[in-house]
């Protein structure tokens, strides 16, 4: 026994926090700055002080909105902490985040809505292979029991939940907790090392029950330690200790500790089992697949540009060691020198002269350098160990300052917040003449915007992108075109007869002509196709006209007079006429919208489809998420805008969509002619 594990890791470890919105993973980090020394005390959230919370966008909105590092020590061991966002729309900051940290503290709390954000997260672990410790924080408030409570979270998680801790309660209040494993009570102090206690008598047979439990999860995978439970000899201590590392580790169970954040409560506890239980970064090398041999290997998390302009990439160090002033290379044999190492503690940095294998530090000044690379001493850098790929972003909007003169510094100032949030797009829209922001949420480029007028005082104004409608005709009309101007010398003469014809759908433009015996000329054909087209750019309701054929089938020309242009301007003259008539209508894009949801809110979500003129396709069970549901409609691209927001605060903050373009449709009435007030014609 006792030699799965192999012993404690001793080296420097990086712990992501994580965990469903608001479940106190903020609150956590800052118990443990301070329990550990790093601050001189516990700030709660609400003071807007704490180490992670102190941008005024996190602070505005009473949530954290970006991933924050912050390094301590425990015993003499450096731990690294990443307090990552709770919400799904800042979740992408956890991804490089949780590829190269050594374990997650999952924070949960005894809140049945919250059961598909920490699904999310949970799922999200095990497709990285990180071994997790679930913290149930805010047992001061919890009315169900603990094992009550991980019996409705048990679904969320692959592996087993294995409680290690039981409450310790006297008149129905949360005093301190028991340890199944050390068999011991520790009696809470409020922001204080709890004091050791016997079990209460009263207590020992809910602790010899709770303890059974324990073990017979742990002896699923020790077969000596199952022989042990049926013979009813009592398992020593250590072979106890050493499975519920080898687990951990393995990711085969998820311990669970408790405790109340707020107060400081249960946080040593949980420091003494990271100490104890977690890998360091040898089991992360071996996870990310990363060579052995001795050259240094730094994963990028994070990258920030500070208040004083300098930028940082937030790097793990997985291999290896580096000093200030050396280079590294990228993947694509690009070098970047560092310029400045250094330890975090949320926005404040100390200098550092190098840093080793298991450190997570800041580096400065990488230029080139992008969240989520590889770095490599390896002359001509290694193969990336990891691909970021943002999921679809949901919610958009177009963006420009409130100034003129601002326009070069926004564009520079949204280039930064994107290389600070990967998840972020950027496109210039050239249909629309719009630079349109692209996100994960409302809050997302809400917090986006804060953040150019506030950090980089540009006003700006933001609407909702343009729709790109596009028109089409329904009716066939001839018509002629003559295009005639006698001006002093040289006159100006064209004169065609086309035949606009509404086509299918999708099919585009079509030119053709029926000339026969020149009485056009083959090169004044082809101004008449480029009048043609140069009309079609805007038609008689002010949008792209598409689904049209139009043949020229007559006209004649001037030999002296004649010239592309004059034919270019017959032409256009001639759709000018001829489209009013061909009975105009508007055409908008119609998507195909996949929409996963937990369960419980599908017929919510099916209800909201056809008030966003949406029409149902289907709905299933969402292949392989037991609880979640995929629902499949086609909707007008109109009505998708602000479809998040409704999908969100239909289920807790979990749904989400992805779209693509599936046809286009008329669009008559009311809506046509709002489309055409705000973007058409008429505006
Ligand atoms: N009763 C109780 N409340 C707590 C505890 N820990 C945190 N809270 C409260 O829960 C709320 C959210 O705490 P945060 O620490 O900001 O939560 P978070 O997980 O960091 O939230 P996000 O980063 O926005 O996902 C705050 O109002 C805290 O005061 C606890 O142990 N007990
Ligand atoms: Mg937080």
């Amino acid at each position: 026994m006792g030699t799965r594990a192999g012993g404690r890791r001793t080296g420097p470890k990086c712990i992501a926090i994580v965990g469903p919105f608001a479940s106190g993973k903020t609150t956590l980090l800052e118990a443990i700055l301070a329990r550990t020394g790093a601050i001189p005390r516990q700030n709660p959230v609400s003071s807007g002080s704490t180490v992670s919370d102190h941008s005024p966008e996190a602070r505005a909105h009473a949530m954290s909105v970006e991933a924050t590092f912050a390094t301590t020590e425990f015993m003499g061991e450096q731990l690294t902490f990443v307090d990552c966002p709770g919400s799904i729309e800042f979740s992408f900051e956890a991804e490089p985040v949780l590829a190269a940290c050594d374990i997650a503290v999952v924070v949960a709390e005894a809140d049945e809505k919250k059961i598909p954000a920490l699904q999310l997260i949970m799922r999200k672990l095990d497709d990285l292979g990180v071994p997790r410790i679930l913290f149930l924080n805010k047992v001061d408030k919890a009315i169900a029991g603990v094992r009550d409570t991980l019996k409705m979270l048990q679904p969320t998680s692959a592996a087993p939940l294995l409680l290690r801790q039981i409450p310790l309660r006297k008149d129905n209040v949360v005093i301190g907790s028991i340890d199944l494993a050390l068999e011991r009570a520790y009696i809470y102090r409020e922001y204080a090392e709890s004091q050791v206690a016997e079990i209460p008598t009263d207590d020992k047979a809910r602790e010899l029950e709770a303890r059974f439990s324990m073990l017979e999860t742990l002896a699923d995978h020790d077969d000596q330690l199952m022989e042990q439970l049926l013979e009813e000899i009592e398992p020593p201590k250590d072979a106890v200790f050493d499975d519920l590392s080898a687990d951990l580790r393995a990711g085969a169970v998820t311990p669970v500790l408790i405790g109340t954040a707020e107060k400081g409560n249960g946080v040593l506890r949980l420091l003494k089992a990271i100490r104890h239980d977690a890998p360091d970064v040898e089991a992360t090398r071996k996870r990310l697949g990363v060579p052995d041999g001795n050259q240094t290997v730094v994963q990028v998390m994070k990258t920030i540009h500070t208040a004083h302009g300098g930028k940082l990439s937030v790097s793990r160090v997985l291999s290896g060691q580096i000093a200030d002033a050396a280079e590294l290379y990228l993947s694509n044999g690009e070098t970047a020198k560092i310029s400045g190492i250094y330890k975090m503690l949320g926005k404040d940095q100390s200098k550092l002269v190098a840093a080793k294998a298991g450190d997570t530090v800041a580096l400065g000044k990488l230029d080139e350098v992008k969240t989520g690379q590889t770095l490599s001493s390896a002359k001509g850098g290694m193969k990336p160990l990891l691909t970021l790929a943002p999921p679809q972003p949901v919610f958009a909007f177009a963006l420009r300052p409130k100034e003129r003169k601002d326009e070069v510094k926004m564009s520079a100032a949204i280039q930064r917040l994107a290389e600070e949030d990967p998840s972020l797009t950027l496109r210039h829209n050239q249909d629309s003449a719009e630079t349109v922001l692209s996100g994960h949420g409302e809050m997302h480029l809400r917090v986006v915007r804060e953040r150019l007028e506030g950090k980089n005082q540009i006003p700006v104004e933001g609407h909702a992108p343009a729709v790109p409608y596009r028109e089409t005709i329904r009716k066939t009309v001839q018509q002629r075109g003559r295009h005639k101007k006698q001006s002093g010398g040289h006159g100006q003469f064209g004169d065609v007869v086309i035949e606009i014809k509404p086509l299918p759908r999708g099919s585009g433009f079509q030119f053709s002509d029926t000339i026969t015996g020149g009485v056009v000329p083959k090169t004044y054909i082809q101004s008449v196709e480029t009048g043609v087209r140069d009309y079609l750019k805007s038609g008689p309701l002010g949008f792209p006209v598409v689904d049209v054929a139009v043949n020229l089938s007559d006209g004649s020309y001037h030999a002296v007079d004649s010239s592309d242009m004059a034919f270019q301007m017959a032409a256009k003259l001639a759709m000018k006429e001829g489209m009013a008539a061909c009975s105009p209508v508007l055409l908008e894009p119609v998507m195909k919208v996949e929409i996963v949801t937990p369960s419980e809110a599908t017929s919510k979500i099916i209800a909201l489809i056809p008030q966003r003129r949406g029409q149902i396709l289907g709905y299933d069970a969402r292949p392989d998420w037991p609880g979640w549901d995929v629902v499949e409609a086609t909707m007008p691209q109109a009505e998708i805008g602000d479809l998040i927001i409704e999908l969100r605060s239909a289920t807790a903050g979990v749904a989400s969509y992805r779209c693509a373009f599936d046809h286009m449709a008329e669009l008559t009435g009311r809506l046509a002619d709002e489309a055409m007030n705000t973007n058409g014609k008429a505006a």
